[in-house]
Parts: C-alpha cells; structure tokens; sequence
C-alpha cells in the first residue's frame, strides 16, 4: 500500500480535495487552520491501493505551532512514498516555497494548483509546463471544489505513484532536519513560469468589506444578521419539529401502542413511555439540526467569520483575547468541541487556555434543542424568536465576564495576525455534504447516549416497582428530593433537576429524559410542562442549561487539549457556579418583580 500526504498552507483546499478523493466529510470552511488532526482514507489510485492522509495547514516545515508539530511528527514518523503539496494557485507567489522546501527535504513531491477557478477570475496566469520544468517535479492545476481538472490530478497520482520508492525515516529526519527554506528555487520557478497581474482588479468584494468591517456598520451589521439567522432557524424550525412530533404520536398511538397491547406492563413502559417517547421527541430535532447547519456552512464558507474577526480583535483585545477567540466562539454555536480544538492555532498557552475557558458558553446546537423545545411550550410565538435570542446574549455575556475574570491568569502578548480570506459561495454539494454530515453524528450520538440515557432515567423513575412514574418514592423522587434545596431556590422543580443531571452527559439527552419524567411526548409533554412552572423559572431552567457544563465531550476535550486536570476542574468549578449564580439572581430578581 501507498500513503499520500496532502501538505500545504492552511485554507488552500486539503480537506475539499481530500473530500473528493475518498468520498469523506471532513470539515471544510473559509477558515485557516479548520483542520486539526490527521484524517485518512484508502482509495485505490491507478495500479496501487493508496492510503490519503489530510494534515492541518502549516506555514512553515519548522513552525513552532500545534499543528505544524502535528505534521512535523505525523512525517518523522509514518513513512510516506508521496507529498501532494497543495497550493492555493492565486497566491502562488507566496506559497511555492513549501513544495521547494519539501522537495530539498528529500520527499517525493507532486504540486496540485487548487482554485484554478479563482486563479483564473484574479487574472493569474501560470504555464504549468514550464513551472513543471523549473521544479523538476509534476505539476497539475485544478478546482477541488468544483471538480474541475480533477480526473487529470488522479491520473497523474496514479502514474506518480509508479515511480516513488518509500523515503526510510532516518532518511525523513535528516532532510527536515537540513532546514531548507525553499525560497531561491521557489523565485527562480515563478520568475520562469508565473504572470501576475501587477495589482489584482478591485473587486465588488472590497466594497463589502469596506461595509461589513466599519467600525461603526460593521458591529450592527452583525448583529442584525445573526438575528436574521436564528429567527429564521426558529421560524422555519419549530414548525417542522412540531409536524414531525405529531407523526411520532401517530405511529405510536396506531402501530407500536395497539402491537405492545398484550406485552406485560413493565415492558410495555419501558418500551413506549421510555425508548420510543424519548428517542422520537430527541428525533423530531432532525429538521431543525440540518437547517442549523445550512446556516453555518453558508455563514463558515463565505469568508464572514474572518471578517467578524477583524471587527471584534479590538473588542475581544480588552478582554485579554482576539479575534479569532471570537470566531471560535461563533463555531461553538455548532458544536464546542471542534471550536475548542480550532484554538490550536495560537500559539501562546496563556491564550489558548482563556480562550478555552470561555468556548463552553458558546450556544451550542445540542442545548439550542433544549431550548426551541422549552421555549416553544412557555412562550407565544410572538416573542419566543426574541426570547432565544436573549440566550444567545446571556451567552456572550458569560463568556465576557469569564474572560475579564480571569484574564490575569492567563496572560499573553501574541500579536493577532489573519489573513482575510475571499467571499466564496458554498456549491450545493457542500451544503447537502455537510447537514449531512452533521446529522449522522448528532444520530450516532442519539443512539450511543440518548438510548442509555432514556432506560435509565426510565429505571430511576420507574423502580422502585408499584409506584407512581417518577413520584416521591421513585429513586428520581429521592434524588430530586435531595437535590431540591439548591435548585428550589432557581425556581427548578425536581423532574427538571433529574434532567440537568443527565444534561451533564449531553444536552440531547435533556428532552428525551423529560419525555420519559413525564411519560409523554411532543405537544403533550410540553402543556405539561407549561402547566408546572412558569415562565420565569422556565428561563432560570435555560439559563443554568446554558451555563453549566456543556457534556462529557466537551470536558474530555478540554482535559486533552489543556493537559491539566487542575485547569478542567476550575472549567466545570467555574461554569458550574456562574449557572447557579445567574439562575438565582434571575428567578429572585424576577420574583421580587413579581414575574414569578
Ligand atoms: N474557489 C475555490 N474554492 C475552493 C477550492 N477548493 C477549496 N476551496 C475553498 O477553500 C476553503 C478552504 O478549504 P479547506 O478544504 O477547508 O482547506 P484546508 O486546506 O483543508 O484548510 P485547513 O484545514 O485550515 O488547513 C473553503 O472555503 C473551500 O470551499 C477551489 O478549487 N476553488
Ligand atoms: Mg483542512
């Protein structure tokens, strides 16, 4: 078997490519530095079986940074018979000099011209015979996006590959170890083989940004956008989810109900009131988590989250952290973990930690379920968009006081540089790949958490036997009984208090738990809970959702990304005591209001 390595300055396309070679999802996104990790898959390319490894984008063969450690150790330890150093072609000038560095090295290299589309729009003109020549490697251009001169870069992998002999390591050490820096060949190539234009044309893209990133348009700007995006998620969403409950009760009252009829009771429970209740009120999310993601890759690969960047460094700078600490923020709102692996990018420890701190605040899409669920039951439509996007405030909120808190501990001065990326358009395949993507794991998660979750909260409010579902003499009733002195005073009554605790594993199982507390789903359960508190604890309830740990994922990651346990306990310590803090000072406030 072969292995192939794609290397190459971040944002230049690996991933894309690496997505249309083997047919995986990995993340793609008008972001430098989305890839984190090794991803590889096997293909068969010509005569060979070769093994494709996606690494994170590098500036430099010795930079000093995690991902360019990462490369550095994935090369010094897997032998490879094959680079494939990825460039992006309209900005050759500044890129070449990898592949130069990389072939003095030692490795067998091929030069993939990615953006080839672009390249052409900018007026880049690049002969690749010639650049073929002055390299003494194989050239080929191509769009990975697109597609287009792809079929000519898996024939030249393929007939590459027939010539490379494996690089033994000792051999891998030696040449990394040289330092090249690749400039000389690298000017000597482009002065043979590449035309730029002397100044790119201005473009309607500078327009906008002029626009998008003013000081004073600019953070209004934002703001209505977002906006925009989750009344739209909200509007579109909760009709869908609600569409989607009622085909659940029907399958349940007219097949699976009348099927269990002569099942014993026990079983019967436990089947329809714990798995099926809990699984089909966390699958009625379905909708609204691939219209979530269409709005995320829409909003990640245009080339926006840099731009918000740019526009917050000065903002997010008095708080000890920058820019990008914000963008990381914004990509929490899909998941946390991957924002907590993005901080790999800095390079000082100080602020990758307080940005860190901060990143398990972000609204996350698990806890945006709990949220449209609960909201949807206590609110009238009127003001339920409005009362999401206050947690989506409460949600900045705490991350700012978390970083001003604690932006002593954890000092830096790494100078904030980013490159603006150019707007681009997501194709269709893009989008439908990535909800695609996002689905699967949010239902890979669904059975791995949510099934063991539902049985046993089902067992904890069902055992002892004879007794009431979930009533005080249910091992739920003791723990919501022992529990209730901390939480009564936030308004949060016991069913609710067993839910957070199983929230701690993941937000999704928060509304399954409470199907099964309940024992009903869809419209049902959420009269009954409208019926039980008000709309003021209901808000306490969210805010301490939101607030304290995110899930087990999340802790996990934060523990391998810090390397501390000291540093993960004072996170879970820390968030923890912020959810109760603002959840009492809420529901007080608002009782001494009298709103509660
Ligand atoms: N116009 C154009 N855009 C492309 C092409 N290939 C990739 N892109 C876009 O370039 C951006 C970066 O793509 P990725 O595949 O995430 O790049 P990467 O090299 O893996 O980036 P890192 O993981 O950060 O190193 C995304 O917005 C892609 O859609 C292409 O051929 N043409
Ligand atoms: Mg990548």
């Amino acid at each position: 078997m072969k292995r192939i390595a794609l290397v190459g300055m971040p944002n230049t396309g690996k991933s894309t490519l690496f997505n249309r070679l083997t047919g995986s999802s990995a993340r793609v996104g008008n972001w430098p530095g989305l890839t984190v990790d090794l991803a590889s898959a096997r293909i068969p390319l010509g005569r060979h079986m070769a093994q494709i490894v996606d690494l994170p984008g590098i500036y430099d063969l010795q930079g000093l940074t995690d991902d360019e450690d990462v490369v550095q150790h994935f090369l010094r330890s897997q032998p490879v018979d094959l680079v494939a150093v990825v460039i992006n072609a309209t900005q050759i000038d500044r890129q070449l000099a990898l592949a130069v560095q990389l072939h003095d090295s030692g490795f067998p290299c091929i030069v993939l011209l990615n953006m080839a589309d672009e390249a052409e729009r900018y007026g880049v003109g690049i002969d690749t015979a010639k650049l073929q020549a002055a390299l003494g490697l194989p050239v080929a251009s191509l769009s990975a996006k697109h597609g287009r001169g792809y079929h000519q870069v898996l024939q030249l992998l393929g007939q590459t590959l027939d010539t490379v002999r494996p690089l033994a390591l000792d051999h891998v050490a030696a040449g990394l170890d040289r330092r090249q820096d690749g400039q000389e060949g690298a000017q000597a190539a482009l002065a043979a083989a590449v035309h730029r234009p002397s100044r790119l044309p201005d473009t309607w893209a500078q327009r906008i940004d002029h626009w998008v990133m003013h000081p004073w348009v600019g953070p209004p700007l934002f703001l209505a956008f977002m906006a925009l995006v989750f009344n739209a998620v909200f509007t579109l969403g909760a009709p869908l989810q609600k569409g989607l409950g009622w085909v659940f009760d029907q399958l349940r009252v007219h097949m699976f109900g009348p099927a269990l009829v002569s099942a014993p009771n026990w079983f019967r429970s436990l089947v329809l009131d714990g798995i099926f209740n809990g699984l089909s009120t966390v699958a009625a999310f379905v909708p609204v988590i691939l219209l979530f993601f269409v709005f995320m890759t829409l909003i990640e690969e245009s080339g926006y989250f840099s731009r918000a960047a740019f526009l917050t460094d000065s903002l997010m700078s008095r708080m000890g952290l920058d820019g990008r600490g914000f963008v990381m923020l914004l990509m929490g709102f899909g998941c946390n973990v991957p924002a907590l692996m993005g901080t790999r990018v800095m390079r000082s420890r100080g602020l990758r930690l307080l940005t860190m701190l901060i990143i398990p605040f972000s609204l996350c899409s698990a806890r945006l379920q709990v949220f449209l669920f609960i909201i949807a039951a206590l609110f009238s439509p009127r003001i339920a968009p409005w009362v999401l996007l206050s947690l989506y405030g409460v949600s900045f909120a705490a991350t700012f006081v978390s970083a001003v808190l604690f932006r002593q501990h954890y000092p830096s001065n790494e100078p904030f540089v980013l490159e603006l990326p150019p707007y681009r358009m997501p194709t269709l395949r893009q989008i439908a790949l990535r909800s695609w993507s996002e689905m699967q794991h949010f239902l890979r998660r669904a059975t791995k958490f949510i099934v063991i979750g539902v049985v046993l909260v089902w067992m904890l409010t069902n055992l002892p036997p004879g007794q009431p579902t979930a009533g005080p003499h249910t091992l739920a009733g003791w723990v919501g009984h022992a529990l209730h002195p901390a939480f009564a005073p936030l308004g949060i009554p016991p069913e609710l208090i067993i839910a957070l605790i199983f929230g701690f594993v993941a937000k999704e199982i928060v509304i399954g738990s409470l199907a099964v507390i309940y024992s009903l789903q869809g419209d049902a359960l959420q009269h009954a809970i409208a019926a039980q508190i008000t709309p003021a604890a209901a808000y306490s309830f969210m805010l301490f959702t939101l607030i304290y740990t995110p899930c087990l994922s999340t802790v996990a990651t934060l523990r391998s990304e810090s390397k501390s346990m000291a540093y993960t306990g004072l996170s879970l310590v820390w968030s923890l005591a912020l959810a109760w803090g603002t959840s009492l000072a809420f529901y007080q406030g608002s009782r001494l209001l009298g709103l509660a």
